[in-house]
C-alpha cells in the first residue's frame, strides 16, 4: 500500500483521498444522510483482502460430481442407493491438469449436492462414499481433489448444499444446523486450506415441503474461525450470485451494491423495500443508493456450466460450449467486473470428458492470444480533467496492479489519451479501477481519432458504464494514431490503475446481432393453449413463448409416430414465466385415452437455469 500511495503522490494526482475514511465490506449510512453523502461514502466502500484476492483469480471452476452423475438427473431426491456410485477410473489429477491448462486458479467441488450424498467419508451420515462400492467404501473424492490441487498449484473450494433431501433432520431447525455445521467443520479441518465455501440458494421443496431455518450467523462464524482466508459465496456474504446461470455479467456491475447478503437477518425486508433481488438489473444506481440505508462490497460471481446441465449427461456430449462461446462468456463475466466460475461435469468414469477439456484449453489460448500485445504498455497517457491539468501518467500502463492514476478530491471526470507514432489496428480494451480504494466510475466513452483529427466513438454492442476490478470491451476495429477514454461520471474521484489496448487479430470483429438459437420441431397440433399461442411453440424462435392454459398440454402428432424424447425450452424472457417444474408425460392413440405414463419427473433447477429440458424414454409408437 505504501508503494501505491507514494507512486500516486509522485504523479501529483492523489491529494485528499488518504485522509478519508474507508469502509471495509459494509457501510451503514447515518440517519438523514443526503444522496450526495451516500454516494460519496459508497465510493469509499472497499473489499476485504480475501475478496480482493478472490477477484484477482478471475478464472475459477466448478466440478459437479455425485450421485446425479449416475442417475442422469440434475437434482437427486435423496433416495438414491449409494451402491450406484462407482466411478471406475476416477482420476482427480486428470481433472486438475485440464483445469490448469485452461487457466483456472481454483476448483470447487460439489462435496454434497441437494441429494445429500457426501463425496467424503463423513461421520454425520451413512449417505456417502463410504456406503458405495467405489474403492470398497474407503475412497474420499474430496481428499483426492485436494491432493491434485496441491500438486498442480490450484486453490481449492467446497460446495456444500444447505438443502439436503436425504438428511432426516432437515427442516428441524437446530438439529439440522448442528448436522450441517458438523459437515462443514469436517470439510474445513481435514482438507488443508479452503479458499471458497459455496452455499447455493436452491430449495425446491414445495409449499408443504420441509423448510429449514438456517443459523447463518453460526455457519459463517464457523468458516471465519476455521478458514479465515476463505470467501463465502451465494448464501455466504463475500461473493454474490450474478443472477443467472447463463454466464452473463451485467454491463453495469457494481461490487459496491445495495444488495444485502441473503443470509443476513432482515435481508428479505430490505429486498422488498428497495424492490431488488440478486437477479435485478439495477443494483447500484444513484436512485437505488439514495433509497438504501446500507451498502455492501458484494462482488459478482458468474457461474455457468460448459454444458447445458451442471451434472454429466452423455446425451449432452454434442452440446459442450465451443471455445468461441467460452471466449464470449469470458468477455461478459471477467470483462464485466465478475469472477468466472465455469463448471465441468465429471462423467461416470470419474473423468472430465475430453471434449470439455479440449474446448476449455482452446478458449484460454484464444483469450491469451487476443490480449497478448498491449499496444499502450509502458506508454504515457495524456490526462486532463475539468480542472484543466494536462499532464502525463504512466502508472496506468506499467502493468503493476498497485500503481494508479487518481484525480484530486471531488474531480469525477477525466480524459485519458494515447497517441501513437503510427496508426494502430485496435479492437479490444481492458480497463481496471484500483478497487482497494473502491469502485467509482459510472460512465465513460471510448473514442478514436479519424484521419482528419476528429474524435469519433468506437462501435460497441454494449453500454459503457461501470469498470470496477476489470472491464473488457470488444469494439469494431479502428486503425488510428489516437485513442482516448473519457470518463464522464463517477461516484468519487477517479482511481484507474491499468489500461490495455489490443488488436485481437484476424477474427477480432464480433457480430453485433442478438443471437437466436434454432429450435428443431415437428409439425404438430397443440390443445390446451390459445390458437395464436400454439404457433409460438413450434416457430423455431427461442424468443417467443407459448403459455399453457391450466396444467395439461396435448400434442397431436397427426398420425402414429415413433417417439423417444421430448424437449421443452422454457420462456427465455426476464423474469421468465410459466416454468414447469414437475411433469408427467403420457401417450395414447386416441384423444380420450392418453394415459400410459412413459416418464414423470422434475425439471430441476429450471428457475435458475432455464435451458432446453430434454426427456428421453423407451421408444414408443403413439399419436398423442
Ligand atoms: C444451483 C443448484 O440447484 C444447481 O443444481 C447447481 O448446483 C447450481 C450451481 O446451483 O443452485
Amino acid at each position: 500500500m505504501r508503494k501505491t500511495i507514494l507512486t500516486a503522490a509522485l504523479l501529483c494526482a492523489f491529494l485528499g483521498t488518504q485522509a478519508q475514511e474507508y469502509y471495509e465490506k459494509h457501510v451503514a449510512f447515518p440517519a438523514g444522510a443526503t444522496t450526495e453523502q451516500k454516494i460519496d461514502m459508497a465510493s469509499r466502500l472497499v473489499p476485504t483482502p480475501q475478496q480482493l484476492a478472490w477477484q484477482q483469480m478471475e478464472f475459477t471452476c466448478f466440478l459437479h460430481f455425485g450421485i446425479n452423475t449416475f442417475t442422469g438427473r440434475e437434482w437427486g431426491d435423496g433416495k438414491e442407493d449409494p451402491a450406484i456410485f462407482n466411478p471406475t477410473e476416477l482420476d482427480c489429477e486428470q481433472w486438475v491438469r485440464a483445469l490448469k491448462e485452461g487457466g483456472f486458479k481454483m476448483a470447487i467441488i460439489t462435496a454434497k449436492h441437494h441429494d445429500g450424498f457426501c463425496l467424503w467419508p463423513t461421520r454425520t451420515t451413512k449417505h456417502s462414499v463410504t456406503s458405495s462400492p467405489w474403492k470398497n467404501g474407503k475412497g474420499d473424492v474430496v481428499q483426492e481433489l485436494r491432493k491434485a490441487c496441491d500438486k498442480y498449484g490450484l486453490k481449492f473450494g467446497v460446495y456444500l448444499s444447505p438443502w439436503d433431501r436425504n438428511a432426516e433432520c432437515y427442516g428441524q431447525g437446530e438439529a439440522y444446523n448442528k448436522f450441517f455445521i458438523e459437515q462443514l467443520t469436517e470439510l474445513l479441518t481435514n482438507y488443508g486450506e479452503v479458499h471458497e465455501v459455496w452455499f447455493d440458494g436452491a430449495n425446491g421443496e414445495g409449499p408443504n415441503g420441509k423448510k429449514q431455518e438456517y443459523d447463518w450467523d453460526a455457519i459463517l462464524k464457523t468458516i471465519r474461525r476455521l478458514q479465515p482466508k476463505a470467501v463465502t459465496a451465494i448464501m455466504g456474504d463475500d461473493v454474490r450470485w450474478v443472477g443467472n446461470e447463463g454466464g452473463l455479467g451485467r454491463t453495469t456491475e457494481w461490487s459496491a451494491t445495495a444488495l444485502m447478503p441473503n443470509s443476513y437477518p432482515g435481508s428479505d425486508e430490505v429486498y422488498k423495500r428497495l424492490g431488488i433481488n440478486a437477479m435485478s438489473k439495477d443494483l447500484g444506481s444513484r436512485e437505488l443508493v439514495s433509497k438504501a440505508s446500507d451498502l455492501f462490497w458484494y462482488p459478482s460471481e458468474v457461474d455457468v456450466s460448459i454444458r447445458p446441465g451442471w451434472f454429466y449427461h452423455p446425451e449432452e456430449d454434442d452440446r459442450v460450449k465451443t471455445p468461441e462461446q467460452l471466449v464470449d462468456l469470458y468477455y461478459r463475466s471477467v470483462g464485466h467486473n465478475g469472477t468466472l466460475l465455469l463448471n465441468f461435469p465429471v462423467d461416470r468414469n470419474g473423468l472430465i470428458n475430453p471434449i470439455d477439456s479440449a474446448n476449455a484449453v482452446k478458449y484460454y489460448q484464444i483469450i491469451q492470444q487476443e490480449l497478448k500485445n498491449n499496444l499502450v504498455a509502458g506508454m504515457k497517457a495524456k490526462v486532463s480533467n475539468e480542472r484543466g491539468g494536462d499532464y502525463v501518467a504512466s502508472a496506468m500502463t506499467d502493468e503493476d496492479y498497485d500503481t494508479y492514476w487518481a484525480t484530486e478530491d471531488s474531480v469525477k471526470t477525466g480524459d485519458i489519451e494515447f497517441s501513437f507514432s503510427s496508426p494502430q489496428r485496435m479492437n479490444r480494451m481492458m480497463l481496471q479501477e484500483y478497487i482497494p480504494l473502491g469502485q467509482r466510475v459510472k460512465a465513460f466513452t471510448v473514442e478514436y481519432k479519424d484521419k482528419d483529427g476528429k474524435w469519433l466513438p468506437v462501435r460497441l454492442n454494449e453500454e459503457t458504464t461501470t469498470i470496477g476490478y476489470k472491464r473488457l470491451l470488444r469494439f469494431e476495429t479502428v486503425v488510428s494514431d489516437g485513442i482516448r477514454i473519457r470518463i464522464t461520471d463517477a461516484r468519487g474521484p477517479l482511481c484507474i490503475n491499468n489500461i490495455g489496448i489490443y488488436d485481437a487479430g484476424q477474427n477480432a470483429d464480433i457480430s453485433y446481432d442478438v443471437p437466436t438459437e434454432k429450435i428443431e420441431s415437428l409439425p404438430f397440433t397443440l390443445t390446451g393453449v390459445a390458437e395464436d399461442d400454439a404457433k409460438l411453440a413450434v416457430d423455431r424462435n427461442n424468443q417467443t413463448t407459448c403459455f399453457v392454459n391450466g396444467n395439461q398440454l396435448i400434442i397431436d402428432l397427426g398420425e402414429e409416430k415413433m417417439i423417444s424424447s421430448f424437449h421443452f425450452l422454457p420462456d427465455q424472457s426476464e423474469p421468465n414465466k410459466g416454468l414447469i417444474s414437475n411433469y408427467e408425460l403420457a401417450v395414447g392413440n386416441t384423444a380420450d385415452q392418453i394415459n400410459k405414463v412413459v416418464k414423470a419427473g422434475e425439471f430441476s433447477n429450471i428457475r435458475n437455469n432455464p435451458v432446453l429440458q430434454s426427456v428421453y424414454f423407451t421408444p414408443t409408437i403413439t399419436r398423442y
